[in-house]
């Protein structure tokens, strides 16, 4: 039997086999000779101990496709990365963060902005006028009044999608308007901190439907920072590519540099401002960054 696992605690692996069930298993293959450890998202093979009791072992892990240390996760299609239109107001600058972090690890990414019925058709437009140029998909919703929500079902079908985004922007609002299997904690971030509420800290893929899982990605604001150079950053900007071969100099880093493509673009208005002025924090980060 073949199925995925979507959670691991304290040695049991819980694999999901599509139209059957959730059965506990633990590690028993051959894999754990070559020291392989199953992760949450790995396909598995399974041989069934007690029908009754939904209890198995793993005995075989299928290639991955790509792997996430923070959390680990096996087989990642995508990252949905979500903020709010406004209340909290989006922070593009953690955003492009995480946009490069995902160029980075070539994970394909969906911008999801949240709480639309809450701002206007205008200030939707401005968000989507900035990453439109990279080439990002946005889809634009509202959980509140339920618009949007189909498309982006339909941009989550069949694939596992790591959710993320800071506090308070609505994610397990969307996930509990998505699945009827798990309920989260919804509230505004004062009353989180009132309560002492304990984010849980197992990775756990979340069904939509059959094929199609979701999972938060825990402490986002804690999100791994590649250790890239700063020269390197540029090219993690999707729509600075095609711009830079055309820069003065090879290897423009879009700084200082005259004859630069990119520049002229930005003051042109085919790169958002705020695009490039978060480009040009980063790289000088990465320099001012100590090597060691
Ligand atoms: N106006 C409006 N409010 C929303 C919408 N979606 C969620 N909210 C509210 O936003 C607040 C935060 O929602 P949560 O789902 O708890 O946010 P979260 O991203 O899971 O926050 P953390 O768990 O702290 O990371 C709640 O009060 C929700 O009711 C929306 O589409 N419109
Ligand atoms: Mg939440
Ligand atoms: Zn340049």
């Amino acid at each position: 039997m073949t199925g995925r696992i979507i959670k691991a605690i304290a040695g049991f692996y819980y694999v999901h086999v599509v139209g059957d069930g959730t059965y506990a298993c633990r590690a028993k293959g051959s894999f754990r000779k070559e020291k392989k450890t199953p992760l949450v998202g790995d396909i598995v093979d399974i041989e069934v101990t007690h029908q009754q009791d939904m209890e198995g072992n793993v005995i075989h892990i299928h290639d991955r496709h790509s792997a996430l240390e923070r959390p680990p996760v096996a087989n990642v299609d995508q990252a949905l990365i979500i903020f709010a239109a406004t209340s909290p107001e989006p922070n593009l600058n953690l955003l492009d963060r995480f946009l490069i972090m995902m160029e980075d690890k070539d994970i394909p990414v969906i911008i999801g902005i949240n709480k639309i019925d809450l701002v206007s058709d205008e200030e939707v437009q401005r968000l989507q006028q900035i990453y439109e140029p990279a080439g990002y998909p946005m889809i634009c919703y509202s959980v509140k009044e339920e618009s949007g929500l189909d498309e982006l079902r339909a941009a989550l079908s069949g694939k596992i999608t790591t959710v993320a985004g800071p506090s308070g922007v609505g994610k397990s609002s969307l996930i509990n308007k998505l699945q009827n299997d798990i309920e989260m904690e919804v509230g505004d971030l004062s009353a989180k901190i009132e309560r002492g509420k304990q984010t849980t800290r197992h990775t756990e893929l979340i069904p939509v439907d059959e094929e199609t899982y979701i999972f938060d990605t825990p402490g986002f604001s804690t999100l791994y920072v590649p250790e890239i150079e700063a020269e390197d950053i540029g090219v993690l900007f999707p729509e600075f590519r095609e711009l830079s071969e055309g820069c003065k100099f090879r290897g423009c880093n879009h700084m200082a540099e005259p004859g630069c493509m990119v520049k002229a673009a930005v003051e042109d208005g085919r790169i958002a401002a705020s695009r490039y002025e978060n480009y040009r924090l980063f790289f000088e980060e990465r320099k001012n960054t100590r090597k060691y």
